[in-house]
Parts: structure tokens; sequence; C-alpha cells
């Protein structure tokens, strides 16, 4: 069976709304569709009264590109309804086979618009000036194919996993990022550590591949937008009871609580 773009879009947003995973597409699209197949389901999801709020980078830390097997950086959406505040227990209900990774976060002041003689570097320049804070966050992804299993098209198609975020404590920016401490926690007990280089040799690189994504595929950067920089570490299955702590050198610790 061959599905259209649309068709393909439809199957895999049931399939989040209904916590049901989906085969692995049939379907060979090129990451130019599978981007095509995103836009559709923000399109959906807007139209089912979401706000979209930014993107969201993927596989930009060696360890992500291991655990999971692709190795080209990946830009997802982020609406309102995927933002979860660290003061709730997060419930499990709704997703499929959820994960969960620390991430930093990045807070914008002011929209950001490419020029149409806008270049890499120049757009990088733009989107770290318009950043106004930044946080540890963790990312909760919940791919919506069996297993968890894709290859590059299929998880840009089904918008790079995102299903829920976390931001916890904010600092103004700019600050140096450089090489922070990084530790992953579940019930207390250490389970990955890192740095904070580990996102793309240095966190600030996430604005130049950014900048590249927006040129190649046009994504919007509204004011106040948040950018996920993508995790630092190999993401960790959520189970019920579990309690999750992000830690960042110099940040506050963000947890958070596992409920069904
Ligand atoms: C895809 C999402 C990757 C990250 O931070 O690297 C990502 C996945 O692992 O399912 O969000
Ligand atoms: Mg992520």
């Amino acid at each position: 069976m061959v599905l259209t773009l649309k068709e393909i879009s439809q199957k895999l947003h049931r399939a989040q709304v209904t916590a049901q995973e989906t085969d692995q597409l049939e379907e060979e699209l090129t990451v130019e569709q599978a981007y095509q197949v995103q836009k559709m389901t923000l399109s959906a999801r807007t139209q089912n009264g979401e706000t979209y709020i930014g993107p969201k980078l993927g596989f930009t830390s060696k360890a992500k590109m291991e655990q999971m097997g692709v190795d080209e950086i990946i830009v997802g959406f982020l609406t309102d309804a995927m933002d979860h505040s660290p003061e709730e227990p997060l419930s499990l209900h709704g997703l499929i086979h959820p994960r969960i990774e620390p991430e930093l976060v990045f807070e914008l002041s002011r929209e950001v618009v490419a020029d149409p003689d806008e270049t890499v570097e120049s757009l990088a320049e733009k989107l770290e000036n318009a950043v106004a804070r930044v946080a540890v966050g963790m990312e909760v992804i919940d791919s919506r194919y069996r297993d968890f299993k894709f290859n590059l098209a299929d998880v840009v198609a089904d918008n790079t996993s995102a299903a829920k975020f976390i931001v916890g404590d904010a600092q103004p920016y700019p600050r140096d990022l450089e090489g922070l401490g990084v530790e992953f926690l579940i019930d207390g007990k250490t389970v990955d550590t890192a740095d904070t280089n580990a996102i793309l040799g240095h966190p600030k690189e996430a604005f130049t591949e950014l900048a590249k994504m927006i040129l190649k595929y046009g994504f919007e950067i509204p004011a106040g937008a948040t950018i996920l920089a993508g995790s630092m570490t190999a993401a960790q299955w959520l189970k019920p009871g579990q309690t999750v702590e992000a830690r960042v050198e110099s940040f506050e610790p963000l947890t958070i609580t596992v409920t069904d």
C-alpha cells in the first residue's frame, strides 16, 4: 500500500493521539518529503487549537546518534500542548513507550526571520543574539513507530519523536556554556554523565546547525520561541514511580516524578 504524504501524516498523528504504535512506513520517503509530512502534522495540530512555540534539534550528540543509529541532525516542532510543568507529576497516560533525555533549552526574546540574502553565519548570529535565557530541560520522546525503530526520514516524518518537554532553572543569556558537567539520575542513581560540549562540540553550534536547517526547510522562529538543543546523553525508558533528575553544573537541578 502506498500512502500519500497527507495520509502518512494522518496515520502518525492518529498514532500519537490514540497512543497506539504504528508499523514502520512502507513508503521510502526522502528527507524533504519527511519534512513536508511533519509540516502537515503541525498544521493539523494547530487547527486543533495547539500553538507552535519553536523547533527542537535532535541527534546533536554522539550519544544519541549511536543509541538510535541515525547520524544526521534533525529538527522537529514543539507546541504548547507538549509543555509540561516541572511542578506537576508527569503522567505516562497517552504515551506509547516514552523515553526521557537531558537537554539545554534556549528561550528567545524576539522573532527571527531569514532575509533573502541570509547566510548560515549571519542567521546563526541572529538566532544567538535573540536568546534571552538558557535553561536546563528534559525532553520526553515517544516514537510512534513499533519498537521505537526508524530511519532518518521516518523519524523526521514522526516529528522527531517529540512528545513532551520540561523546562527548569533558566539563567540570563549570553553566558558561558562551555563544558559544563551533566549528570542524569533516576531514583537518585546516576545513569549517565556528559558535559554540555556533547552538543556538537559546543552548545553554541546548535545555532549554526539550526540556521542551516532553517535555510533548507524554512522553520519559523516566533517571538518568545523555545528551542531544545538536543539530548546530551542517551535517553532512558520512563516508568511509573520514577524520579528523574537532570543536573547541569551551575544550574539548579531539574527533577520530575513519574506516575502512570
Ligand atoms: C529522535 C529524537 C532525538 C535528541 O535530543 O537527540 C532527540 C529519537 O531519539 O527518537 O530529540
Ligand atoms: Mg531531544
